[in-house]
């Protein structure tokens, strides 16, 4: 009974942070949902210099969130943010199929580091709203997602409206660090 208080009251109470990183290429359309997640609105966006840093708080579950800038020339400093990383979000602009090749190099050389091999992995297949985008089940085929030897997921979003941002978040939640 003491040891499923001692649980309970970690679960309800817990301050401990979950650190999130958000990344994929520019325009993806990552700032826009780290800003719906935090305050359910969409915000008007320039592209990211360096990154914004902002927690969210989903079911009691603190998730510290870095959105870090997708730029070709910014992607070399992804690397200083990963260490302690719990998840990674991996935003893929559904509408960009002549870059999906690079996302994907992108995703596989990121998974490689050595900070980030334990980490969950969530994929957003973003912009759903528009027409002729790819979905979700299209993205995994073509990043091959089923080889990923980790904990992942894939889920269909937009981020202008907030459909699917839920269930990502839920995702997270449950597979945090207990
Ligand atoms: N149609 C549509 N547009 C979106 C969606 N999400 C984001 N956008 C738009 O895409 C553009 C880029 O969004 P950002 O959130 O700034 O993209 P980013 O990934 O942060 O880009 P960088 O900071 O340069 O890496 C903006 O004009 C957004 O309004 C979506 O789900 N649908
Ligand atoms: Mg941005």
């Amino acid at each position: 009974m003491g040891l499923l208080m001692t649980k309970l009251w970690r679960l309800v109470w817990s301050n401990e942070e979950h650190k999130v990183i958000i990344v994929g290429l520019d325009n993806a359309g990552k700032t826009t949902i780290l800003y719906q997640f935090l305050m359910g609105e969409v915000v008007h966006t320039s592209p990211t210099i360096g990154s914004n840093v902002e927690e969210v708080v989903w079911r009691n579950i603190h998730f510290l969130m870095w959105d870090i800038g997708g730029q070709e020339t910014l992607r070399s400093s992804w690397t200083t943010y990963y260490s302690n990383t719990e998840f990674v979000i991996v935003v893929v602009d559904s509408t960009d199929r002549e870059r999906l090749a690079v996302i994907k190099q992108e995703l596989y050389r990121m998974l490689a580091h050595e900070d980030l091999t334990k980490t969950n992995v969530l994929i957003f297949a973003n912009k759903q709203d528009v027409k002729g985008s790819m979905s979700a089940a299209e993205i995994s085929k073509e990043l091959n997602l089923t080889s990923l030897k980790r904990n992942w997921q894939i889920q269909a979003c937009c981020a202008l409206t907030g459909e699917g941002l839920q269930q990502g978040l839920e995702w997270m939640a449950t597979n945090i660090k207990r």
